[in-house]
Parts: C-alpha cells; sequence; structure tokens
C-alpha cells in the first residue's frame, strides 16, 4: 500500500511564494487521490509488492492508470521534499560545478529551466535529470510522466521537478505561470538536490 507522506513544514510555511489554501489542496486532495488510485490500480497484480521504482521503469506494460496515478505519486513525494521554507537560493558542491559546466552558469540554467517550466502545453512538469549517459538535462514532460518512466520523452533521475499544472498556482497566480516559476527558485532546497545529485552520479 503506498500512502501520503506527511510534509516537514505547515501549509503556511512557504507563503508568499506558494499560499497556504493550495498546498492543503494539492497535498490532502491531488496527491492523495493519486495515492488512493495508484493503490485500486496495482491491488491484486502481480505491481502490488514492487517498489514505486520499479514499477514506474516498467509503466509501458501497466494500465493507464498505473501510470498516471503511480507518476503522480512519485513525483509529487518528491516535489515536496524539494520545497522548504526561505530556500537555499544557490547550489553549491559537486551539483553547482556540474551545473556550470553543463549550461554556462547558473542564471543561464534557470533560463533554461524556466523556459521548459512555462513552455510545457497544458499540464506536466519540468525537470533538471541526470540523464543515463550522466550528463545533466532540462526538459518537461506531459501529465504525471516522470522521467524514471521507460516511456518518458526525457529520461533520467529527477534532480530538480516543477508542478506546472494549474492546480499547483492558479488560486494565487492564475495564468501568471511564469510568476509561479520565478517563486520556486525561493523555496527549492538545493542541499536536497546536491545530495540526489551525489546518490544518482555515484550508481
Ligand atoms: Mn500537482
Amino acid at each position: 500500500m503506498f500512502t501520503l507522506p506527511t510534509l516537514a513544514y505547515e501549509y503556511t510555511a512557504l507563503e508568499p511564494h506558494i499560499d497556504a489554501k493550495t498546498m492543503e489542496l494539492h497535498h490532502t486532495k491531488h496527491h492523495q487521490a493519486y495515492v488512493d488510485k495508484l493503490n485500486a490500480a496495482v491491488s491484486g497484480t502481480a505491481l502490488e509488492n514492487q517498489s514505486l521504482e520499479e514499477i514506474l521503469g516498467s509503466v509501458s506494460s501497466a494500465a493507464v492508470a498505473v501510470r498516471n496515478n503511480g507518476g503522480g505519486h512519485y513525483n509529487h513525494r518528491l516535489f515536496w521534499e524539494l520545497l522548504t521554507p526561505g530556500g537555499s537560493t544557490q547550489p553549491t558542491g559537486e551539483i553547482a560545478t556540474a551545473i556550470n559546466e553543463t549550461f554556462g552558469s547558473f542564471e543561464e540554467f534557470k533560463t533554461r529551466f524556466g523556459e521548459a517550466a512555462t513552455g510545457q502545453f497544458g499540464s506536466g512538469w519540468a525537470w533538471l535529470v541526470l540523464t543515463p549517459s550522466g550528463t545533466l538535462e532540462v526538459g518537461s514532460t506531459p501529465n504525471q510522466d516522470t522521467p524514471l518512466m521507460d516511456v518518458a520523452s526525457l529520461k533520467g533521475v529527477p534532480l530538480v521537478g516543477l508542478d506546472v499544472w494549474e492546480h499547483a498556482y492558479y488560486l494565487h497566480y492564475q495564468n501568471r505561470r511564469p510568476e509561479y516559476v520565478a517563486a520556486f527558485w525561493e523555496i527549492l532546497n538545493w542541499d536536497v538536490v546536491a545530495a540526489r545529485y551525489a546518490t544518482a552520479i555515484a550508481k
């Protein structure tokens, strides 16, 4: 059984960047629904005792409900972990070096990521991933597709992920997705990103 994770901070903690009502609805309604529907989709099947990562890695052979809700659960679980009140607005260490070497500068990386986030037509996610060949790449995926999926248009280990579904920002920002994307940098926990990168490159 998959379960809704408890957040490490209050729903009010990310204000003014993400408002408390959006956080509460996003966590208790949207994410909970992905968890419930994922459990329903795997219950009584061969997937029931697999890890989420295993399920996502061979999702091409699973039901569409597994793809949508398995991705939804994975993406949101990661998203909550990546956020923190106050943020840590600059990467440091190996991930900072890799970003600078790949994109030229941190500012250029943020520009590229912002373009991926605002350019994703309709619902989806923007990503920084470590690709299977060991390089960093920025891009986006539609719906609840996640870079761990065998069917993903952008494959790799997700290091940074931003939810650009309207449910993630519409109450506070309405149609102003670029403002929401800009606010993301104020609450992104680069310590978590650095740890994910260190684990991913060690494999
Ligand atoms: Mn969402």
